[in-house]
């Protein structure tokens, strides 16, 4: 008698199952499913059942046929990855597979660098959101609506009164909201503008330091960012004060330091000037003290930011600051 299409499949299961590399599997697949294969010539023998029974047969042998090719090529798929070798055994004296390891962002490097030398000065790092609020951003720190220094800032708008930070500024204000002096903070992070060329991204990171107290003076502010140049570049590194402006702060001031390619005898990088700008800094201007309420006849501070991609670039001579952002390995891995 004839078997039943049930037993072909029982048998080929059993078959697989005691099967222990690909080569039994692709026989396997031959004895069943090939040309000649039991289920194959099941299939070609349907028409010569009794006509009522055909459509039943034929159902569940194409079913078989299915399953069984779905299961062999699965099978056969295993055993392929599990080795390479024709027996199904590991070559132990293969060398191992490497491991690809990743590095930290140039910018995230000097971030921490740069946190570090405030930490070890006292200052605490805080965090504050991307998306802020119109007042946060300005308002408090004494930019008003139709301020030209709106202007000077080119702003993403999320709506009418929220914003992407244009600078990471508005992180000190809700700090201070929450705390009474003394103050000693830095707020690292994200920054967005609406400007990109060869210098600019709409996304860069900022730094900026606080730090208020009762006595705070300009020579402080001085002595702190002279420790900073110092540790982050070299010792023998000088600064100079320019005076400025910045809505938030009174007296401002852009810091330079001694071009560190040229050490000040002039080059394509300070554009001939010796020197290369830095920093921004103040005296936190009493408007902005009275908008988180602290008591401007007893508190003074001062505060400063910088670019992360700037100071990166100066330390490491990239003179292109998009190729931080191209996300390309063997530029990243350099670092
Ligand atoms: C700078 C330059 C000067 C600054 C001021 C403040 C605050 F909130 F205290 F008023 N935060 N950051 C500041 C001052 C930032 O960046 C170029």
């Amino acid at each position: 008698m004839e078997k039943t299409i049930e037993q072909i499949e029982e048998e080929a299961l059993k078959e697989l199952e005691a099967s222990t590399n690909a080569e039994s599997i692709r026989a396997l697949s031959i004895k069943y499913l090939g040309r000649k294969g039991l289920v194959t010539r099941f299939l070609r023998n349907i028409s010569n059942l009794q006509q009522e029974k055909r459509p039943e047969a034929g159902r569940k042998a194409n079913e078989t046929k299915n399953h069984l090719e779905a299961l062999f090529r699965q099978s056969l798929k295993q055993f392929e990855t599990v080795s390479h070798q024709p027996n199904g055994q590991v070559d132990v004296s293969l060398p191992g597979r490497s491991v690809r390891y990743g590095s930290i962002h140039p910018i995230t490097l000097i971030t921490q660098q740069i946190c570090n030398i405030f930490i070890r000065l006292g200052f605490d790092i805080v965090e504050g959101p991307e998306v802020e609020t119109d007042y946060y951003n300005f308002e408090a720190l004494n930019i008003p609506k139709n301020h030209p220094a709106r202007d000077m800032q080119d702003t993403f708008y999320i709506s009418e009164n929220v914003v992407l930070r244009t600078h990471t500024s508005p992180t000190q204000p809700r700090i201070m909201e929450k705390q009474r002096p003394p103050v000693r903070i830095i707020a690292p992070g994200k920054v967005y503008r609406c400007d990109s060329d060869l210098t600019h991204t709409p996304m860069f990171h900022q730094i900026e330091g606080l730090l208020v107290d009762r006595n705070v003076s300009f020579g402080d502010l001085k002595g702190v960012l002279t420790a900073f140049v110092h540790q982050m570049f070299d010792e023998e590194t000088s600064l100079r004060f320019r005076p400025s402006f910045f809505p938030f702060t009174e007296p401002s001031a852009e810091v330079d330091i001694r071009c560190v390619m040229c050490k000040g005898d002039g080059c394509r990088v300070c554009s001939k000037t010796g020197w290369l700008e830095v920093l921004g800094a103040g005296m936190v201007h009493p408007a902005v003290f009275e908008n988180v309420e602290y008591d401007t006849t007893h508190y003074t501070g001062f505060a400063f930011g910088m670019g992360v991609e700037r100071i990166a670039m100066l330390k490491y001579g990239i003179d292109d600051i998009r190729k931080f952002f191209e996300n390309d390995l063997r530029f990243l891995g350099q670092f």
